[in-house]
């Protein structure tokens, strides 16, 4: 009787992972104190992004190493499949990005424009573009909401 519950446990454990979508981990750097991050945060997981979260005191010290352009920065920088994610930008375009893989250093949302995700204010929203940071750091426009 044991085996067979363990034959059914295995096999539901495979069809599990066989099913379950892949969830791009995201490494989030953030000062301790930032609450829109912390939203932003929670809209990468309801949209199925798995999320390591790090507090620290030099968020700066990680722009530089990913290549945060100067003037495009924001609150978090965020990392995941070898892209920088700059500030609030929204998962859908991290999921393009994604999908699309380009030869870049990865997205950015400068400052925290109200109504992206993890800035929500009311009915409140500011338009504010997605850049896509090129290797050679110039950037171009990448989405507009
Ligand atoms: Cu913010």
């Amino acid at each position: 009787m044991k085996s067979v519950i363990a034959g059914l446990l295995s096999v539901s454990l495979a069809q599990a992972s066989w099913a379950a979508p892949a969830t791009p981990v995201i490494d989030v750097y953030k000062s301790p104190t930032c609450g829109c991050c912390n939203k932003w945060i929670d809209h990468l997981k309801a949209n199925g992004f798995g999320v390591r979260s790090y507090d620290t005191d030099n968020v700066a010290q990680h722009k530089a190493r990913l290549g945060v352009p100067p003037g495009y920065g924001s609150c978090h920088t965020a990392e995941v499949g070898g892209y920088v994610i700059e500030g609030h930008v929204p998962a859908r375009e991290i999921k393009r990005l994604l999908k699309d893989n380009p030869r870049a250093r990865g997205l950015v949302v400068p400052a925290m424009p109200v109504g992206s995700p993890g800035m929500e204010a009311g009915d409140r929203k500011d338009p504010y573009k997605v850049f896509l940071v090129n290797r050679n750091g110039s950037v171009r426009a990448y989405a507009q909401h």
